[in-house]
């Protein structure tokens, strides 16, 4: 998978280096591009943002930078592809919630191009001239702001290269991930404990040291579920009871 991000602070995407992200890069599982918006600005002061149309506080992006860096990107991929079309994901608060769904749906493209704003956003007719060339995902990662997008750049990266074949080894397989589509789907995961099995005192639950497999998956699900109540009612609520029935009957 090839990743490119335009961005005002390239330095901010350092982490893009280390752990899971930059082993994926060292095996070539990922090719990971950042550009520094500046480079395609060509006044003396670099500029990259105006003030808003209509008046109000902060400032907009410029869609001039943004327009020769996204087509100089593009048109990168496309002359060894032609038909290359990469997926323009632009991280906003005010974009749909960024999901596993999501992750899992932008997992499944061969390139994605991220546009991070810093300010009060990038100028609309940005994403309205992609928009007609490329499936563009406006993405937040909730209910809070940010000062910039790069931060969820990062997060949308690890959830998604983590997905990739070959990218996780098999003692982190995702398959058990609270959010994971299947039986447990909608559940989070429950406590987890290793050795030493006494801790200040403290032991672990005895059916983990049963042996009984099958009992072993139902106290999960149970956990799982008094989490989920506790934490996460909203996730209970459209929790689909025939899907917990079936894992149920699968013990
Ligand atoms: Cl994607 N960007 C910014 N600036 N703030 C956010 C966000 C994104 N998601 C949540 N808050």
């Amino acid at each position: 998978m090839r990743l490119d991000v335009v961005t005002i602070f390239p330095e901010y995407l350092e982490p893009l280096n280390v752990s899971l992200v930059g082993k994926a890069r060292a095996r070539g599982q990922l090719d990971v591009r950042v550009h520094d918006l500046r480079q395609w600005t060509h006044d003396r002061h670099n500029t990259v943002d105006d003030t808003p149309y209509g008046g109000g506080p902060g400032m907009v992006m410029k869609p001039d930078p943004w327009g020769e860096a996204l087509d100089a990107v593009i048109a990168s991929g496309t002359a060894a592809d032609p038909d290359a079309r990469p997926v323009l994901v632009v991280p906003t608060p005010s974009g749909v919630p960024f999901t596993q769904r999501l992750a899992v749906e932008l997992s499944e493209r061969p390139w994605l191009v991220f546009a991070p704003a810093r300010y009060e956003g990038i100028d609309r007719r940005v994403i309205e001239e992609y928009g007609e060339r490329l499936d563009v995902y406006e993405v937040s990662i909730g209910d809070y702001v940010l000062a910039g997008g790069e931060a969820a750049v990062l997060v949308i990266t690890e959830a998604v290269a983590r997905l990739l074949p070959g990218v996780l080894g098999n003692a982190e397989s995702h398959q058990d991930d609270s959010f994971a589509p299947g039986a447990m789907a909608d559940l989070l995961e429950g406590p987890v404990y290793t050795k030493p099995p006494q801790w200040r005192g403290r032991g672990i639950p005895e059916v983990l040291v049963s042996g009984h497999h099958g009992r072993i998956a139902r106290w999960r699900r149970d956990e799982a579920f008094r989490r989920t109540s506790r934490n996460r009612p909203d996730l209970i609520e459209r929790c689909d009871p025939a899907a917990l029935d079936k894992h149920d009957r699968a013990l």
